[in-house]
């Protein structure tokens, strides 16, 4: 408050601009503001420059702007510069510095909260333990209490913030993909693509853009298994330089439904049966099938759905898609349809299911590590991110609705052109931190980049930031360091739960004349929406062609090879099973019979039902007949990478061939595969100087790719403490049943497998067959002579690079 008597009534105007309740007619002139005092100074500096910087905005002369033909054209937001730092300040004291307001030196311009996370990591390394207030925690094995044997002490703030904090650890798990992985890494663009967009991140040769992915499952919760069947998420956040684009999609290029307006039905009808909980991450159950059965739309995804799409062997190496088609814009306003497809390197490869589903019990977490340990081990994963392109013009000659989620465009039709690579390089610091708080959203897209009209894509542009506001807390979920863009925020949304940001100045609105304008509109730089122009009456419904739900999920199965029709039945047969009403199944079955009379006829046959009549057409619209697709059979991708990352197990016992097993174990890592040496228990094996890694208890058949029983040289001797041993030999190893079902499940589960020398009397042992069904040498199961391990290494891996000798199945299983 000033003071008349400290400054001896000459003030004038310093009244008015001391005072927080009036100000002055005309701008304030004071030549001082009492005694010498440098805040006050700055305050008048502040007030002068406030008044300035409004005074050169006597009106708003982008007004005219925001009507008409001129709104068509984005315009740049009116600024001007202050002439002191201090006009834009919150207050006149900022330059009092201290160690915690900082140095009172305002960046302008820049919000720290963005950028590299290297501001947020913690590390403890020689510090002492403290509270959540920095005090020193001087005892942290006992709560404060009333003598040793006394009650605990209600003052002990230390034990209560612990607990407190300990309390409140979890926070709900999201809604759907709760259960998931993800890592750091990078896009690279292959070249200029800006004849197509104007997205930042694809417009030079070799521009990398940081990026964090996470992979899901969609049903399970957030401690269930990986290798369930179900839909994979295939979410990647592009920290670009234009603001984060959120590509949020599957390993599967269609959805079960056609209209956001469904979704919470379909989640509802596949989550656990809410009268008793179960069954946990599956789509085996009643409700999941009286829903899909009721929505024939659901037809074309359900084939992808009970493919081994359903059932990856690796996050790496599954496909991604965009699903919905999006819209591409260039600099001149130019778009184009997109459908937006990732590539593995490491090729589409799934598990059989009956290995999948003793992998759910054997290692919940195969997927999670299988990501983990590639990217530890420098074998970083890595995928091509493609577009198809179209016209609305093309768009209108297609036999399907190009916004109907439940169509895909066959590259046969669109051939998907190569943008960039994506590369996996660096796991996260924390899981928490990142995997779980990292918050994907369908509407977060940067210039270039645009939606089309479908109606389940419009509804997820609502749903997404909706939903982390209960998950992550709050508003500000976009402050969380995982979520923040390298790109700066600036704008002028404040204050909710946990905000961070100490936002400088007093003006949070725009149009301001009092912080120079800023933050100002960006006119065309910024995202502008492609102007489709519209005009249509309001209506609750869909296009015709959506009616259309067999004619895709036919060229689907006309697509799959012979062994992946086979699985299919198998999957149906498996999901039904477990359905108790019978009336689902025959709706099921009905509706299979307008996908494929071979598909229909081979599920009845395993419920033990005729095959009922066909499912009446939604419309009389007639079911396309398309050329097949060789591009959807997982079997056209094996990928680049060879044995890269899959995994040898080496199966040792006493008496084993030490010698050839260092060959084969370095052999093996030269050509980058993972060799470990399995065996009955860990640590030094009896009679040899081998180290056994891992058990058969916990590294069962289903983790290895391959597996081989090396030679046993002279030392493989009959067991004399079992004398009436019927397996040939009656050895320790092949008498041992761990080992023998390992091969046997190795076997089952199509995985190739070579025997060297003795080592064959296992295979003998484990009655593996020799030939395949057709009588045909299996090309997978190689047994060599004494001394002949190189070439029959070679074809070891020869086979292991082409994964699984389906041309060994039979249903039901020979061994
Ligand atoms: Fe999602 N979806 N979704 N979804 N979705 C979520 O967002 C939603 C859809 C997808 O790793 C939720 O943060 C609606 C299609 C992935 O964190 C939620 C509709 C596709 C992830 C949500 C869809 C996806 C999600 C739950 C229909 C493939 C995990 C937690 C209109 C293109 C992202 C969350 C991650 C997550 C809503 C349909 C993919 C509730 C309403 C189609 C990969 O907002």
């Amino acid at each position: 408050m000033a003071n008349p008597k400290d400054n001896g009534g000459a003030v004038d105007g310093a009244g008015s601009i001391l005072s927080t309740v009036a100000g002055p007619a005309e701008p304030p002139h004071p030549e001082r503001l009492g005694p010498p005092n440098p805040i006050a100074d700055q305050l008048l500096e502040k007030v002068v420059t406030d008044e300035q910087l409004a005074a050169d905005m006597p009106f708003n002369e982008t007004k005219p702007l925001e009507y008409g033909e001129a709104a068509f054209t984005p315009h740049v937001g009116e600024t001007r510069t202050p002439a002191s730092e201090l006009a834009t300040a919150g207050t006149s004291t900022e330059t009092v510095a201290s160690p915690k307001v900082g140095d009172g030196q305002p960046d302008l311009g820049d919000n720290p909260l963005d950028g590299p996370l290297d501001r947020v990591r913690v590390d403890d390394s020689g510090r002492e333990l403290t509270t959540n207030q920095g005090v020193k925690v001087a005892d942290n094995q006992d709560s404060l209490k009333i003598g040793l044997r006394g009650p605990t002490a209600m003052e002990d703030f230390i034990l209560r913030e612990k607990i407190t904090h300990f309390d409140h650890e979890r926070i709900p798990e999201r809604v759907v993909h709760a259960r998931g992985s993800a890592a750091h890494g990078y896009f690279e663009s292959y070249a200029d693509h800006s004849a197509i967009t104007r997205a930042s991140l694809l417009g030079e040769a070799g521009k990398r853009t940081p990026v964090f992915v996470r992979f899901s499952t969609v049903a399970g919760e957030r401690g269930s298994a990986d290798t369930v069947r179900d839909v994979r998420g295939f979410a990647v956040k592009f920290y670009t330089d234009q603001g984060n684009w959120d590509l949020v999609g599957n390993n599967i290029p269609v959805f079960f439904i056609q209209d956001a307006m469904k979704f919470p039905d379909l989640i509802h009808a596949v989550k656990p049966e809410p009268h008793n909980g179960m069954p946990q991450a599956a789509s085996a159950h009643d409700t999941f099938w009286d829903f899909a059965s009721l929505s024939p739309e659901i037809t074309h995804m359900l084939m992808w759905h009970t493919s081994d799409r359903a059932i990856p062997r690796s996050y790496r190496m599954m496909q991604g898609f965009g699903v919905h088609t999006f819209r591409l814009v260039n600099a001149q306003g130019a778009s184009l349809f997109c459908k937006f497809h990732w590539t593995p390197m490491a090729g589409t490869h799934s598990l059989v299911w009956d290995e999948a589903a003793r992998l759910a019990g054997a290692d919940p977490d195969y997927h999670r590590r299988d990501l983990w340990e590639a990217i530890e081990a420098g074998q970083f994963p890595e995928w091509e991110l493609g577009v198809q392109t179209f016209s609305a013009e093309q768009a209108a000659q297609f036999p399907f609705d190009v916004l109907d989620p439940t169509k895909l465009v066959p590259e046969e039709m669109v051939p998907v052109r190569p943008l960039g690579k994506l590369v996996l390089d660096r796991n996260p610091d924390n899981f928490f931190a990142e995997t779980e708080q990292v918050a994907f959203c369908a509407a977060h897209v940067v210039p270039g980049i645009d939606f089309s009209d479908d109606p389940l894509l419009q509804g997820r542009i609502h749903s997404y930031i909706d939903t982390q506001i209960s998950r992550l807390g709050g508003a500000n979920f976009h402050e969380i360091p995982i979520n923040t863009p390298l790109a700066q925020i600036h704008n002028n949304q404040r204050d909710g739960m946990h905000r961070q940001s100490l936002n400088r100045g007093r003006v949070s609105y725009e149009p301001n004349s009092l912080a120079g304008g800023c933050p100002f509109q960006a006119g065309a730089a910024g995202y502008t929406s492609f102007p489709e122009p519209l005009t249509a009456a309001k209506v609750r419904g869909k296009p015709e062609l959506f009616a259309d739900h067999y004619s895709q999920a036919r060229l689907f199965w006309n697509s799959q090879t012979a062994v992946e029709q086979n699985h299919i039945i198998g999957a149906f047969r498996f999901e039904l099973t477990r359905v108790q009403t019978p009336a689902i199944r025959r709706r099921v079955l009905a509706g299979l019979v307008n996908v494929a009379q071979k598909l229909a006829q081979g599920v009845a046959d395993g419920l033990g039902m005729a095959v009922p009549p066909p499912l009446p057409l939604a419309t009389d619209l007639p079911i396309h007949n398309y050329p097949s697709s060789p591009a959807l059979s997982l079997f056209g991708r094996p990928g680049t990478t060879g044995i890269r990352t899959l995994r040898v197990a080496l199966l040792v016992a006493p008496g084993v061939d030490a010698g050839q097993v260092r060959q084969l174990y370095a052999a093996l890592l030269d050509g980058g595969a993972v060799p470990r040496l399995v065996g009955e228990r860990v640590g030094p094996l009896p009679g040899s100087d081998l180290d056994v890694e891992i058990s058969f208890e916990t590294g069962p058949s289903m983790v290895w790719d391959g597996a081989i029983v090396p030679d046993r040289a002279d030392a493989y001797t009959l067991v004399d403490d079992e004398p009436q041993s019927t397996t040939p030999g009656g050895t320790l190893l092949n008498r041992e049943v761990a080992a023998v079902e390992f091969l046997r499940l190795q076997y089952r589960h199509d995985k190739p497998l070579l025997a060297l020398g003795n080592g064959a009397q296992l295979v003998y042992a484990a009655g593996l067959p020799l030939a395949l069904p057709d009588g045909e040498i299996d090309p997978g199961l190689i047994i060599a002579e004494r001394g002949g391990s190189g070439a029959a290494l070679e074809r070891f891996e020869g086979a292991l690079v082409q994964r699984r000798i389906y041309a060994r199945e039979t249903d039901p299983p020979r061994v």
